[in-house]
This record gives structure tokens, sequence and C-alpha cells, in this order.
């Protein structure tokens, strides 16, 4: 199974991970440690040579009550960095965490090579951008926007509702000719769940493989590793990696994280007793 990122072609049929490269002053893991575009660009080159197969970089953060970004900071903030990346020529797809079109569109001009969208396409013309685009979309469920998903949230059952969301994104992506074969679905931890949905999502992340598309996960540093362990951001990296390496078992194919070294190692840990006789 391959993935063409606007000429990069990723085999996707072995697990890739993703490294996350928030240049945002507030994102919760590494709130403002790469606003500077020369640091991100060391972060990222950083990740990559540790076997980061995707960079995403994101300029809004999303994490719960994060306040809105306009298109000109969002800009000024990620596309300098896509611009500087590019240069380095690396041997990996440039992702572009946005929900805005006009970001994705300047991105992928830049040289990004696949769209990350947490809000799944539904914001106004991003649906026929990134058609027009024509590069990897990940589609992801949030309940809410960042600003109300903690409040409240609720399910007749979260396992099908999320799922039904994600087959009605599917649908409307290729009514709108972006091809299956560019789709990718993520149930989106930590977007509108309490700690009991996502450990049910997550329980149950081998259902999200019927939609016979890749299926992208971000459990890293997260909210629900802290409810189970009682632990800050900066200790979360076991319970990280043991989220992860289920994931790895029910099917996942992309692991967005922070840490990448050691997730690559479980990833060619997993992949070696995967191949096995
Ligand atoms: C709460 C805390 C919500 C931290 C989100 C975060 C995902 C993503 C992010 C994900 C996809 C953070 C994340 N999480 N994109 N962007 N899937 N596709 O790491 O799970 O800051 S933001």
């Amino acid at each position: 199974m391959q993935l063409d990122c606007a000429g990069i072609k990723v085999d996707i049929s072995s697990p890739q991970v993703m490294g996350v490269l928030n240049v945002t002053p507030d994102s919760f893991s590494d709130g403002g440690r790469f606003v500077d575009p020369d640091i991100a660009v060391n972060h990222a080159e950083k990740m990559v040579e540790a076997g980061a197969m995707f960079v995403d970089i994101g300029g809004e953060s999303t994490r719960p009550g994060a306040q809105p970004v306009s298109l000109d900071e969002e800009t000024r903030r990620v596309i300098p960095v896509i611009e500087k990346l590019r240069q380095r020529d690396l041997p990996a797809v440039i992702c572009v965490d946005t929900s805005k079109a006009e970001i994705m569109r300047h991105a992928v001009e830049a040289g990004a090579g696949m769209i990350n969208d947490v809000y799944a396409l539904k914001k106004e013309h991003a649906l026929q951008t990134a058609a027009d685009l024509n590069v990897p979309v990940c589609l992801m469920h949030m309940q809410g926007t960042p600003g109300t998903m903690q409040k409240n949230p609720g399910y007749k059952n979260v396992v099908e509702d999320v799922y039904f969301f994600l087959q009605d994104r599917i649908r409307h992506c290729i009514e709108a000719g972006l091809g299956r074969e560019k789709l990718l679905v993520d149930p989106g931890f930590g977007f509108g769940k309490t700690l009991q949905q996502n450990l049910s999502l997550l329980k149950h992340l081998a259902e999200f493989g019927k939609f016979d598309v890749p299926v992208l996960a971000g459990l890293s540093r997260k909210s629900m590793i802290g409810a189970i362990l009682d632990k800050e951001v900066d200790q979360r990296l076991a319970g990280s990696m043991t989220m992860a390496c289920f994931a790895l078992s029910a099917g996942v194919s992309i692991l967005r994280v922070h840490d990448v070294d050691e997730t690559v190692d479980a990833v060619r840990i997993f992949s070696a007793i995967r191949d096995a006789d």
C-alpha cells in the first residue's frame, strides 16, 4: 500500500512515524520551543534522521481551550518553516496541520506533500481546495471546537458515532474528486472525548480499518495518559509507547508522536514480530 505525497511515495504496508512540530507559542507539550524557523527546521531534521517519514507542522494549537489564530499569523508561523524545510530536501513528507484552505494551498505550493486537518475539511473551501491540491489528507474526528470540545462531550455510542462521521467525510471527499487513495482517517484522541470515550476508541481502533484507508493515530503525551498514570506531560513516555504499541497491534499505519526515536524502535520491533514465520 503506497501513499503518493506530491511525488514522494511512502510505503505504508509497514507502519510509519510522523514527528510533531508545533510552531506555536502555546502547544500543550512543547509550547514555544520551535517558534524560531531555524530551530524548528533543525528539530524536524533530527526527527527525520531518527526515522520519521512525516513531519507534521502546525501553527495553530488545537489543544482544549486554545484560541483561534488568524490567517496572517498562521501563515507567518508555518510557511517559512516549510520553505526552509523544503530547501533541506529531506527524505520525508512535510505534512501541514491546518484547517484553513489558504494555508493548505500555500503550504503545498511551498513543498508540503500532505494535509492533516483536525476539522476533516469542513471549513470553508477546504474540501475543494484539498481536491484541487490532490495530496493525501488525514480526516480527523473532533466534537465541537478546541474551545468547547472538552466541556461534557457526549455520544450515543462513541465508536459508532466517530465511525459514521468519518464515513460521511470520506463520502464528501470522493464526491469532491479526492480519491480514496488520498484519504486517511483518525478518531481524534483527545478531541471532544472523555477518558472512557478515548479508551473505547483505542480498544476498538481496528474497526476503523474497515474503510480500507490508512489509519493515523495521535496518542503521544495526551491527557488520557496523564489521567491514568497521574503524570505530567514530560513523564508520559512509557504511557505513550504502550498506547502506540496497542495502536500498532490494531493495524494503525501512521503514529503521530513527539518522541520519534523511541517510537521508531517500537515500530521496528513490532514489524519484526509481525514479519516472523
Ligand atoms: C489535546 C492535546 C488535543 C494535544 C490535541 C493535542 C492530533 C492532531 C493534534 C491527532 C491528528 C498535540 C495534540 N493531535 N492531528 N493534532 N491527530 N491527525 O499533540 O490526534 O498538541 S494536537
